[in-house]
């Protein structure tokens, strides 16, 4: 332990223990920018500086560890001043536009300043201009950009993929798309954690709600939404509602008030695609030869675009189920609309969803199955929903509950485990165990693919069809590890579920931003409680997906299933 004074209080703490962290424990916490613990401790904005006794210039709490007898002060004048000085000239740089920035009121550089009393600016304001970019779905606005380097760290520590890079020099010195590409040349997977870990309005995805108001005032169209599993435990966070109040049911019946004619349940879908993804995995695994091995999910378009670009060779090896989002999509534009007896052309899906790569997936050439349009017209992330809400005057806390609609509205417990890291694998070997035996397993059979950890795997026996070696990976860097591994004959698995961002869906590239706090694992708790308490916990139980197949699909791998289902991932 080590002995330390801050701000008069003498406290002890572990070796190793950072000035930021001790001040944290001591009760005078340090202000601070661009710091994310274990992430981007560089002090690049130098906000968190403060005075030693003995040190002949202040020093950086976020990247400077206590000695013994260490005395800190972190609120002197001088300090204060400091302090002040670095932000006026971080806010020298920035476009400070703020009543008509998507952060406003979210804006770790916003709050600050407010925070540290900053009404006037005395130096001259020049934000880089830059031309903004919209064709692809994470944006970058170079005016807003504060040079913090977490975009970076996040790319290259976590996803592995290094798209973001310090450009320039001087006075000059930026962050940019490495090499100076645009952003849509390079090999981005638009999972959109940059955007999450942007402190400012310098990343963020593009806002499409311009889209959904336009369809929902034309009388000619009927406008169908359906809703992630993952966005369900946290749209609310935005309107600072409990779970408790913040429930599904509030959120369908915010979404009817906007006027959607009919609000379904992406956990439909979910369920078919254990139907689908299930079979298919039961096909491949009793005619082993001809398919290449192990299995992987298809529902992360973030993992898509990552494994076709990094290793083309593994492609083969990804189900051609298509994913939940995009089979609804399908499912809207053929089945509803035979149902209903409506042009297909004349139905238009909005996705809600956690993700910000769902924007790119839904505009593939590939995914327009069900009339030649677009199966999914246009995808909002959780964040364009709470605004679309909040821009409505609607107040979702003070309405009453109300169900998705039907026939497309019914989702089980292994559908909404989906949007945590895991749950795909479950809900899959769940119904898979099903088809071959004939029985049910217990539902929580599977637990050892649950969890944060970020690579795990296990071994099931199913009866009658034999040992079954799964792995479960979420981030971009673990999955590339685990490619690598596969591709080196290291490891060896018959089924892997891949999600692009730490721990889900749950903590996706669209879902409400805390300033740099991850939200994944208590967000995928809830969803695992959602399950537990699911009256049905098995995909091959969903009635209406019972139905689905009994009126108009036929059977799972069918040839209505194969046409709107399945891709070849070609494009
Ligand atoms: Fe996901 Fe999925 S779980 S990909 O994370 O398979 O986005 O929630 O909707 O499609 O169901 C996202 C979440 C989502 C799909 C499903
Ligand atoms: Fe999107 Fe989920 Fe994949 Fe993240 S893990 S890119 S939120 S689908």
């Amino acid at each position: 332990m080590v002995n330390i004074v801050i701000d008069g209080k003498r406290l002890a703490v572990a070796d190793g223990t950072t000035i930021m962290e001790a001040a944290q424990r001591a009760g005078t916490p340090i202000p601070h920018l661009c710091y994310l613990k274990d992430l981007n401790e560089i002090a690049a904005c130098r906000m968190c500086v403060v005075e030693v006794e003995g040190a002949e210039r202040m020093v950086t709490a976020c990247n400077n560890q206590v000695f013994e007898g260490m005395v800190v002060h972190t609120n002197t004048p001088a300090v204060r001043q400091a302090r002040k000085t670095n932000l006026r000239l971080i806010l020298s740089q920035h476009d400070s536009n703020c009543t008509v920035c998507i952060r406003s009121g979210n804006c770790e550089l916003q709050k600050l300043a407010q925070d540290m009393n900053i009404h006037y600016q005395p130096y001259p304001v020049q934000p880089e201009r830059a031309r903004v970019d919209l064709s692809v779905p994470v944006v970058r606005e170079a005016s807003k950009c504060i040079k913090c380097m977490r975009c970076v760290q996040v790319c290259d520590k976590i996803q592995d993929m290094h798209i973001w890079d310090v450009s320039g020099t001087g006075s000059r010195t930026t962050v940019d798309v490495s090499l100076r590409r645009k952003l849509g040349d390079t090999d981005c997977t638009f999972c959109g954690q940059c955007v999450t870990h942007c402190p400012t309005g310098a990343l963020t995805v593009r806002d499409d709600t311009g889209r959904v108001l336009k369809a929902l005032a034309d009388p000619e169209l009927t406008t169908v939404i359906q809703v992630a599993p993952a966005v369900r435990v946290a749209w609310a966070e935005s309107f600072g509602l409990s779970p408790e109040v913040g429930t599904a049911g509030r959120m369908v019946a915010a979404l009817k008030r906007m006027g959607f004619n009919y609000v379904f349940d992406t956990n439909f879908t979910a369920d078919l695609t254990i139907m689908e993804e299930g079979s298919e995995f039961l096909e491949r695994f009793t005619h082993r030869d001809g398919y290449s091995w192990p299995m992987y999910t298809s529902c992360c378009p973030g993992w898509v675009r990552f494994l076709k670009s990094q290793f083309p060779g593994q492609v083969a090896g990804l189900s051609t189920a298509k994913s939940p989002q995009q089979m609804f999509g399908a499912v809207a534009k053929s089945y509803l609309a035979q149902k209903l007896g409506l042009d297909p052309h004349k139905i238009f899906v909005v996705s809600i969803m956690p993700c910000s790569a769902k924007k790119a997936e839904c505009a593939l050439p590939s995914m327009k199955d069900a009339c030649g349009d677009p199966d999914v017209d246009v995808v909002l992330t959780t964040r364009e929903m709470d605004r679309l809400l909040r821009s409505d005057c609607v107040l979702p806390g003070d309405l009453p509950e109300e169900k998705f609609d039907s026939p497309l509205g019914t989702g089980t417990g292994a559908a909404v485990i989906f949007g945590a890291t895991g749950g795909v694998m479950d809900a899959a070997l769940r119904s898979a165990y099903y088809l071959v035996t004939g029985s049910n397993p217990d539902a929580d059979a599977f637990t050892a693919v649950r969890g944060s950890k970020p690579w795990k795997e296990a071994v099931f026996t199913v009866p009658g069809a034999g040992d079954v070696k799964v792995a479960v990976v979420s981030g971009l860097g673990n999955a590339r590890a685990l490619v690598e591994a596969v591709e080196a004959g290291e490891v060896s698995y018959d089924f892997v579920e891949v999600m692009a961002c730490p721990g889900g869906c749950a903590g996706g590239g669209g879902q409400p931003i805390h300033g740099g706090v991850e939200l994944a694992e208590p967000r995928g708790k809830r969803l695992w409680e959602l399950d537990a308490k699911a009256d049905i916990r098995f995909s091959h139980e969903n009635p209406e997906v019972q139905a689905l197949y009994a009126e108009y699909l036929g059977q799972p791998l069918g040839e209505k299933s194969h046409h709107l289902l399945h891709t070849d991932h070609e494009a």
